[in-house]
């Protein structure tokens, strides 16, 4: 293996570790909220602190979520079928979920 090679391998290294501690891989539990038929599959969902929530998309169309409490915001941009979105939650609080384009899409997280 020559040095370059070697240097890349240890660049995606750190490079995967960044990426996975920012998302929130390396925190505490996930739960998984489904998107089907233009719906969330729960109205409401509890986590812990540190926890996170992975949104599915299981519909033929785009969504994108945003969630937003006290001085929180995240977006995920347009989330094609099959394309899931974990959001971290640092706080306590309530968080409203909604979709930009299915305006009748609600949810509620609360971290406790
Ligand atoms: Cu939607």
């Amino acid at each position: 293996m020559t040095a370059r090679r070697r240097l890349g391998q240890g660049a995606l290294a750190l490079c995967a570790m960044l990426t996975g501690s920012l998302a929130g891989y390396a925190w505490g539990a996930v739960q998984t909220v489904d998107q089907k038929d233009l719906r969330f599959s729960v109205k409401l969902v509890k986590i812990a602190k540190g926890d996170s929530v992975e949104f599915t998309n299981s519909d033929d169309t785009s969504h994108n979520i945003t969630i937003s409490g006290r001085d929180f915001s995240v977006n995920s941009g347009l989330q094609a079928r099959g394309q899931p979105f974990r959001a971290p939650l640092v706080k306590p609080g309530v968080y409203k979920v909604s979709c930009a384009i299915h305006p009748n899409m609600r949810m509620t997280i609360v971290v406790e």
